[in-house]
């Protein structure tokens, strides 16, 4: 293999960053399109991030801190850009955050020069990861974001507690630290979402009530609570808005995804759900409403699957995967899901309001039981041949 040079490397990455990313034409299921390409790889990451661009001090131009991962990024559009709060993961399995933006949703994302240095303010924590990003009706954006530390308290070296950090910021270039999330009936918390709006006065979180690291446990879903000063924020009441079900998408665990996007017709929250399979856990996105006045009250829960890992997306560190924590709704209507597969890279769905609130107010709910679900579609197909026979197309 030849060396390469540093220029070499450096043009490889612009061209990567001015590929164009085609829609691609082999999936149709009406609601989204997806992308022929990711929109973000750990080959986005520009070179000198990683290489020592010296040849005295790196004479095989050499990785010197390789990028294993970029994925679970946040989302938010931001002075006529779109922007992504990624997580990159070295190949030392710590994870940071950077912002990567473009002035088109859907390719062209760039990082900037330097990733985000966050305020080193919990002794304990040794990792970060997935920020949700949300503009709040305060003028601040927030992250909230899981803040990872060992469990000192367990003999096991594995253990350890997650709890959401909170940062805010106006340009996502400055970031102001405050105290992370209590929760005084969740021992752990993670997939927290701060909600963009104030509820009865007071600032209200999508929470994640979990026992243990891996496992939530009594922790029966998705949780919404409220809070009244985020720079000490403590939320006393839980109160499970999307459960867990047995023998659904959501039997393991669920969590809930991108700050929820206001309609006309009620909240409608883009989440993931965790079932566990014989290869391990299946992570998908779904869908669900909240009432315009009560963004706690579920108006519709459209069954199943949203979006699954679907070819190449299914393989990765940890495949079977697919994740979310960034939606831009833009001005025009459309929306973008910035989702992540297999923790490995990000990819990007593209659809509109009108769109998913069809999907959300019109999909049938899960009906929980074999004999129940195969009536729903065989209503659906008497539906359609009666409809159809009725015009002499079948
Ligand atoms: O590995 C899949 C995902 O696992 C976690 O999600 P959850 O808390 O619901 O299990 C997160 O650590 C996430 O980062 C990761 O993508």
């Amino acid at each position: 293999m030849q060396k390469r040079t540093f220029d070499s490397l450096m043009e490889g990455y612009e061209r990567l960053l001015a590929r164009p990313n085609p829609v691609s034409e082999r999936f149709y299921n009406g609601l989204y399109e997806r992308y022929q390409h990711p929109v973000l790889t750990r080959e986005h990451v520009p070179p000198f991030w990683v290489y020592d661009a010296n040849p005295e001090t790196n004479p095989f131009m050499m990785q010197r801190l390789g990028v294993n991962a970029v994925m679970n990024a946040g989302a938010i559009k931001l002075n006529g850009k779109y922007c992504l709060v990624a997580r990159v993961e070295g190949m030392d399995r710590k994870s940071f955050f950077a912002v990567a933006e473009s002035d088109r949703p859907t390719e062209g994302f760039r990082f900037r020069d330097m990733p985000v240095i966050l305020p080193d303010t919990e002794k304990e924590e040794t990792n970060v990861y997935d920020m949700r990003l949300t503009l709040h009706e305060d003028g601040w954006i927030y992250g909230v974001f899981c803040s990872e530390s060992k469990d000192l308290s367990s003999s096991d070296l594995s253990a350890a507690t997650a709890a959401a950090g909170i940062v805010r910021t106006h340009d996502l270039e400055n970031w102001e630290r405050l105290p992370n999330l209590v929760t005084l009936r969740s021992p752990q918390q993670r997939n927290v979402v701060l909600h963009p709006f104030f509820v009865n006065g007071k600032y209200a979180f999508y929470t994640r009530p979990m026992d243990d690291f891996i496992e939530t446990g009594s922790g029966g879903g998705i949780g919404f609570g409220l809070c009244d000063d985020i720079t000490h924020a403590v939320i006393d009441e839980e109160t499970i808005i999307s459960p867990r079900r047995y023998h659904t998408i959501t039997e393991s665990k669920n969590g809930a995804g991108a700050p929820p996007i206001k309609t006309d017709r009620g909240f409608i929250h883009i989440a993931h759900g965790v079932r566990n399979t014989a290869a391990g856990l299946r992570y998908v996105l779904y869908a669900f409403a909240t009432a315009p006045d009560d963004p706690a009250r579920v108006i519709a829960e459209p069954g199943g699957v949203l979006l699954g890992p679907l070819g190449r997306e299914r393989v990765g560190d940890v495949s079977n995967v697919v994740f979310t924590n960034g939606v831009i709704a833009d001005d025009d209507g459309r929306v973008y899901i910035y989702y992540a597969s297999s923790d490995t890279r990000m990819h990007v769905a593209a659809t509109d309001v009108d769109r998913l609130c069809d999907y959300v107010f019109n999909t049938p709910q899960d009906a929980l039981r074999s004999p129940d679900c195969v009536r729903q579609r065989a209503a659906l197909i008497k539906r359609n041949l009666e409809y159809l026979k009725a015009r002499k197309r079948i």
